[in-house]
Order: C-alpha cells, then structure tokens, then sequence
C-alpha cells in the first residue's frame, strides 16, 4: 500500500473508532484506484510480451466464431474472482497458520469496517485485471452478527457498498452463495442435519443470501452442500436425509420464484471433502437427486474441475454428462494435483485441457448465464500481491487458449464428421424397437464376425492438430 493510502486509511480508521457512530467508517476515502495494488498497472494483451503481467492470448474484445456464432472472448468466457481465495484466502492449511499479509487486512478496524475494506480491494483487483465478474459467499463479504438480525443488517450494509462498488467499477456478480459450513452448528450438515433448528437456519440463510443476489442482480445463486453428507453409516440415516435435502431445495427453488430472482439456480457437486461422503457425488448423482425430487428445470449444475477429479472423473466426463442433459450452467474452472488426492484448487494452466474443456463449452453455445469462476487459490508459499495477478493471467490465458483451438477444432469439422462417421449405420436404422422386431432383423441378417476400429489414435490426432 502506498504511503498516501496508507495514511488515508489511518485516518479514517481513527475516525471511525473515535466518533463511535454506527457506518462512521462510511465517510473513509477509498484510498484512490491504487490504494491496494500500488505496483500494478492494468494488465494489458500484448502477445509478444515477456513480461509476466502480461495477457499473451486473452484478448477480451477480440472477436471469435463458433461457426457463424461470433462473441467477443470475453462474452464466451465470463470470467469471475472468487472472493473467498482471491481476497480471504490467508494461505492456512491444516499444519500451519496464515502465511499472507495483504494490504486489507492491514490496521486494527471493526469487523464491518474490515469488510468494507476487503470489498474495495476485490473491485480494485477486477479493474486492474479486466475481469468483469465476482462470486462470494454471504460470510465472505459480511461478518455474522450475535442474531440472526444483527447478521442480517451486517449483510444488508455490505450489499448496499456492493451494489455502489458494481456500478462504480461496471462489475458484475456471476454468483452468490450461503456459507452453511464453516460454523460449527454445521457439524452434522445444514439441510441434512438431524437438528431440526440447524435446517430452519439454514434455510433463513439461503433466503438471506438469494435475496442479496438479488439485489446485486446475479446471475446464478450457487449450492455447495459441503457438510452435506455424512461421516458414518452406523449413525446416519440417509433416507430422512436426502428427503430433507430434497424439501429444502424445492423450498429455496419456491422462494427464487416469489422473490422474483430471475438468476439460474446451480449446485456444485462434489464427492467428499470435509464430508467422507457428500450427497451431491457427482453430475450423475445430482441429476439423479432432481429428478427424484421433481427439481428438472428448477436447477442446473455448476461443474468443478477438482471436484470432478476427487470423483474418479475428468472434468471433460462431468461439462459432458450435465452438458447432454442440459444441466451445465456453470464451471468453477481449477485443477488438483496428480499426486495430490484432495482438492488443491489449483489454476488450470494446461492449454490442452483447457480446449478439451472448452469443446464441450462451445459445442452447447456458451455458458448461457454462467460463466468460468476462477475457485482456485494460491499456493501458500506464494505469498506477493503480484502472485495473484500471475495466477489469474496464466489461468485466463490457458482458457483463452482453449476457447480459440476449441473454435478451430470445431469450425474445421473433422473431429465431428469423424464421431458421426461412426455411427452412420444407425442413420437408416430405428433403435427405438422392441427385442422382438430387432431380433427378427438380426436373424435376416449374417452374423456380425467383427465391427471396424475406433481409432482413438486418429481422434487424437485430429484433436492435436489444433493444440
Ligand atoms: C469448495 C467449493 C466452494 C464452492 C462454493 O470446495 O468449491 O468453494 O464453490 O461454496
Ligand atoms: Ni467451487
Ligand atoms: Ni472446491
């Protein structure tokens, strides 16, 4: 932090203890555009560059066409900073206290006045890096009170500085989401808790935090159900569980509708962690769990890279499983570590990947109302504000990457006239009879000796030619 900011923000935090005022902290200047990240010019596309801060192939007006479907990059990508890594994140792990020391989290402060300088700080990063979305958790942003109430007005205040910050900055929320996993009262689950105070709480949460994405009119509300789950057999009964779960998400898509919140409601699977086992396993399962509960249409899936991975899958199986049945709304874009078998949230920086990823974003027609949220941190030995610039520039410049070979692998054809070749016998054929008729066919006709190849090799070169 400069030293101006630095004394502004002094200034303000002596005013704000001192005249004792509730929201006195309001007045504090914000310490101008560079107040957070003084050494930090606008990161700019400059695809000969060798400067780090640099974009090399993200280029957010840049125009490129899905066959006759031209976007701006940007428009295909809706990028989004995850509030919780991106300004939270304090480099803890479970062996080792913080390891960050940002510029916001610099002063002794109020926890409101805190927030409100966290909040600053996010819109700073997003100007700087020319990403126009954001994506928080109510605790992220707003402190809990000592009531329900109190923590309400908190959320409430923050909300209001949120929504002056959007327009200030042109900024956008993709998504906003309830935290219902940190506090303890959270140790047996939220909705799925046997306690039926916890679930009542819950749901008042999840209505507060709709009702707040909704006034900063996101785009999507997000479910992660990471206590949702369970720990043992022996002490759990699943049933009453998963039916519990399933009434508490037809309440929340109910209150979308008599809210008026016009935004996609997702849940993001995920198959363990904190939980041994998490109810929302994987796509499958989550398709699974809406149809059994009447939800089809009412919700949609947002994907996690990692969590796909935690589930035996790649994250391509898991875009295309919820792409085909119309569910993908949303990709928390992040990678683990192959020998790493928890969820490291990692940049995704492997351009191969990110094409293989990104086929199945275009073939669909975008993203619709999602987007690609960067839920990735940094390691916790990077401890440098620039470190976080790095992370989300080689991040937007791997999915950059994908998005134009994805384009060209798909306005070239071959892969897809490959894939369709191989099913040509079925283009004068119904395989929609019943075993009798297709057993009269199979006896008109010779005995199948073999089939011909799959030729995962040639695919694979047809995929390569363009990454
Ligand atoms: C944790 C999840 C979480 C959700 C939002 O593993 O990814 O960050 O995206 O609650
Ligand atoms: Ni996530
Ligand atoms: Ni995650």
């Amino acid at each position: 932090m400069s030293s101006r900011s630095m004394r502004l923000l002094a200034w303000c935090v002596l005013l704000a203890l001192s005249s004792g005022l509730a929201g006195a902290e309001d007045v504090c200047d914000d310490g101008g555009p560079d107040a957070f990240f003084p050494t930090i010019e606008k990161v700019v596309y400059d695809p000969s560059s060798r400067a780090p801060l640099a974009f090399r192939h993200y280029n957010a007006e840049e125009e490129v066409c899905v066959k006759e479907d031209c976007r701006a990059m940007k428009d295909w990508l809706r990028f989004s900073v995850a509030f919780w890594h991106t300004i939270r994140g304090d480099g803890s792990d479970p062996f080792g206290s913080p390891t960050k020391s940002w510029p916001w989290e610099e002063g002794e402060m109020s926890a409101m006045a805190r927030a409100k300088v966290r909040l600053r700080a996010i819109f700073e990063f997003l100007d700087k890096l020319g990403v126009e979305y954001w994506c928080f958790h109510d605790r992220d942003i707003a402190p809990e009170g000592q009531t329900l109430q109190e923590t309400k007005a908190n959320l409430d205040a923050i909300v209001e500085q949120a929504k002056e910050l959007q327009e200030k900055h042109d900024k956008k929320l993709l998504w906003g989401t309830a935290q219902l996993f940190h506090h303890k009262r959270y140790i047996n689950g939220a909705a799925t808790s046997p306690d039926s105070r916890v679930y009542a709480y819950a749901a008042a949460m999840v209505a507060m935090a709709m009702d707040a994405t909704k006034k900063l009119q996101g785009q999507n509300f997000v479910f992660w159900g990471g206590r949702e789950g369970y720990q043992s057999l022996l002490n759990s009964d699943i049933k009453q569980e998963l039916d519990q779960l399933g009434a508490f998400m037809s309440a929340a898509a109910d209150y979308k509708e008599e809210i008026g919140f016009d935004g996609e409601l997702l849940i993001e699977p995920k198959p363990q962690e904190p939980m041994k086992h998490q109810y929302d396993f994987d796509v499958a399962t989550t398709a699974n769990f809406l149809r059994m509960n009447n939800l089809e249409g009412k919700f949609k899936i947002n994907v996690e890279c990692n969590h796909a991975t935690l589930s035996g899958h790649s994250c391509e199986h898991e875009l295309r499983t919820a792409s085909i049945q119309g569910l993908l709304g949303n990709v928390d874009i992040n990678t683990g570590d192959p020998q790493t078998g928890w969820d490291t949230d990692q940049f995704l920086t492997d351009p191969v990947e990110a094409t293989r990823l990104m086929l199945t974003i275009l073939e669909q027609g975008g993203l619709g109302k999602g987007g690609l949220n960067f839920d990735a941190k940094l390691r916790r030995e990077s401890v440098d504000v620039e470190d976080l610039f790095y992370a989300h520039i080689s991040g937007m410049d791997a999915m950059a990457r994908g998005l134009k070979q994805a384009a060209a692998i798909i306005n070239d054809g071959s892969l897809k006239a490959f894939v369709d070749s191989r099913y040509r016998s079925f283009e004068t054929f119904d395989f929609r009879q019943d075993f009798k008729s297709l057993s009269a066919l199979a006896m008109a006709s010779d005995v199948p000796a073999s089939t011909e190849s799959g030729s995962q090799e040639k695919a694979e070169i047809l995929f390569s030619m363009f990454t």
